[in-house]
């Protein structure tokens, strides 16, 4: 059974845009979509890993596109219909992992 979450307030979103550089509004959806990329495939794939485990971890996973060095993330909670506090904690840990902190 789905976890209940809270959707983001619009001051959290607003927020959550301003401090994470990089993540952006995505068209007709409450998410936010962020490309990335790498020296090459094998770095692509060694970040999709981390992220992967960190999902499991959390119980929360991006949807990901990836083709070579390159990697676009989407980030929202199905569970809400929209963005949540998940979606911020992934973001961070995702830009860390990208090793944009
Ligand atoms: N990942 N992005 C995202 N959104 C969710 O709502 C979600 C998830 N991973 C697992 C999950 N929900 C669990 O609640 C499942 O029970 C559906």
């Amino acid at each position: 059974r789905p976890r209940m979450v809270e959707k983001l307030s619009p001051e959290a979103r607003a927020a959550f845009l301003k401090d994470r550089p990089g993540w952006a509004p995505v068209e007709d959806r409450d998410a936010v979509k962020k490309s990335f990329a790498f020296d090459d495939f094998n770095e692509a794939w060694g970040f999709m890993c981390r992220v992967a485990l960190a999902a499991e971890k959390a119980d929360h996973h991006p949807e990901w596109f990836n083709v070579y060095n390159r990697v676009e993330i989407t980030l929202t909670t199905h569970d809400a219909g929209g963005l949540s506090e998940r979606d911020v904690a992934l973001a961070g840990f995702i830009d860390a992992a990208a090793g944009q902190d």
